[in-house]
């Protein structure tokens, strides 16, 4: 299987730190983005968003980090990342469903108006759209805290919930989003990281 990948992606690690955890090899193809590598009309034909990652499995092409996550640990039924059953799978989703609406978004409007703009030449650190991010952060980083102090990972056992929020969370102080200062995810993120690939995948 092929990742296309980007150099500093946090969706692509995503993908990279699940299949090190189930040990599926992954060829990682890393795109330029200012050279205009994800916007090329070979990539297009595969990803029209012009965005990373895309898998690429034996001619089948697959965008969304999560949509990504899911099949790859379908591979792998015995290591149970989707849940032992019908109710851990509902909460699998539940957190999923939960971080794409909550989180994700907030991190990528800070990830735009502090780096990605002054990259590409814009104006960034737009005041108020910073504010609403921190705000939506804060009260939905509360919730995850909450929710790590009763359990070890996410859901209770080990899933692809871990994975789809720690490989980003871990990158949060690019977009200065302080984790520390939660105490359940810190200890969480600690359990991540002490993975032998999480600092190289
Ligand atoms: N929802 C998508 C987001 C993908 C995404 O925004 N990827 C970033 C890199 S981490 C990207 O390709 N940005 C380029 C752009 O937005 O043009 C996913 O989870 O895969």
């Amino acid at each position: 299987m092929k990742l296309y990948d980007g150099m500093m992606s946090w969706n692509g690690r995503k993908v990279r730190v699940l299949a090190a955890e189930l040990g599926l090899p992954l060829e990682r193809v890393v795109l330029d983005f200012r050279k205009g590598e994800y916007k090329t009309p070979e990539y297009l034909a595969k990803n029209p968003n012009g965005k990373v990652p895309m898998l690429e499995d034996d001619g089948f092409h697959l965008w969304e980090s999560n949509a990504i996550l899911l099949y790859l640990a379908g591979r792998v039924p015995e290591r149970n990342m989707l849940g032992r059953d019908a109710h851990e799978r509902a909460r699998v989703d539940q957190w999923l469903f939960w971080y794409t609406a909550h989180i994700d978004p907030m991190l990528d409007i800070l990830l735009r108006e502090r780096r990605i703009k002054a990259f590409i030449g814009q104006q960034g650190n737009d005041p108020s759209l910073i504010a609403e991010a921190e705000s939506q952060l804060a009260r939905f980083l509360k919730v995850l805290d909450e929710q790590l102090a009763k359990n070890e990972w996410v859901v209770g056992p080990l899933t692809v919930v871990d994975f789809a929020m720690g490989a980003q969370l871990d990158m949060a102080g690019l977009v200065e989003v302080d984790t520390k200062t939660y105490e359940n995810i810190t200890t969480w993120l600690k359990r991540l990281q002490s993975k032998p690939y999480w600092a190289t995948a």
